[in-house]
């Protein structure tokens, strides 16, 4: 691990108080490490949105990585995108995670433009889109404005278009929810975080990262007009599904 990617310790101290969760530059010096030791399937998901811009990408439109953090996705789209006079449009609302990623993205050499903006999502025009990228940023959205906002990323797709939504899941079987928590867990235990790491992170995000289930994800896209909404990938309670512009 290279200095800028600090192992994530933020939660381990036992005697520290620790507010609500924020992506403030704490946050953005061990992201990487952090996000790869608690979302199974990371890796591979990043990896998959390559592919799939590479497949959807249009001539002339544009791909969105709403909420980019440190730019994984955008990264994964600029190497794979085929298609002629393709840009980029990456955004997310912490300053911090911007800085951070300008930096990782002028150290990459692929020629394909990427618009780098720290903005809030909720206000940003989504235009001429081909590829939509919300990797884990939508349960970080207030539940009462995400009907709105996924109607507003759908009026600015292009027909064929597809929007690539990974998210957190609740089941609504309260044993299966029980079981994907504890395999959770367990999986963030064998990533080497401590119980009590786990317990101070999970009540740091109480009430920031709010869940849904695949049922509601499905229900509010269709609502939207996506067509075609499908699961293409599931570790336990981690997933993202496709969704497509008639
Ligand atoms: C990845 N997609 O590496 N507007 C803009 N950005 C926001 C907003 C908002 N209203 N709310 C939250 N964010 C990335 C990982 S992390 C997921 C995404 C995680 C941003 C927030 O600042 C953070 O950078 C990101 O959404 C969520 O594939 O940490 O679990």
């Amino acid at each position: 691990m290279t200095d800028d990617q600090q192992r994530d310790t933020l939660f381990a101290a036992a005697d520290a108080e620790f507010g609500q969760f924020t992506f403030d530059q704490k946050v953005v010096d061990v992201f990487p490490d952090m996000i790869k030791r608690s979302v199974p399937g990371y890796t591979t998901i990043i990896h998959m949105v390559g592919q799939l811009a590479e497949r959807y990408a249009q001539a002339g439109s544009n791909c969105y990585d709403l909420g980019c953090s440190l730019g994984a996705s955008t990264l994964a789209m600029r190497h794979r995108v085929q298609a002629a006079d393709v840009k980029i449009i990456s955004i997310d609302n912490s300053p911090d995670m911007i800085k951070r990623c300008k930096i990782i993205l002028d150290a990459d050499s692929h020629d394909v433009p990427v618009e780098l903006r720290c903005e809030d999502l909720l206000q940003s025009p989504i235009d001429n889109a081909s590829v939509v990228v919300m990797n884990f940023t939508l349960q970080f959205i207030q539940p009462d404005v995400r009907d709105s906002l996924i109607r507003h990323i759908y009026d600015g797709m292009r027909p064929g278009g597809v929007f690539i939504l990974s998210e957190k899941l609740t089941f609504n079987d309260a044993h299966h929810d029980k079981l994907m928590n504890e395999l959770h867990y367990y999986f963030k235990k064998t990533n080497g975080y401590s119980g009590l790491e786990i317990a101070q992170k999970r009540s740091a995000l109480e009430n920031v990262l709010i869940p849904e289930s695949l049922e509601c994800h499905k229900q509010r896209l269709a609502n939207a007009g996506f067509r075609g909404t499908e699961l293409w990938f599931q570790c336990f309670n981690f997933s993202s599904l496709l969704a497509f512009k008639p």
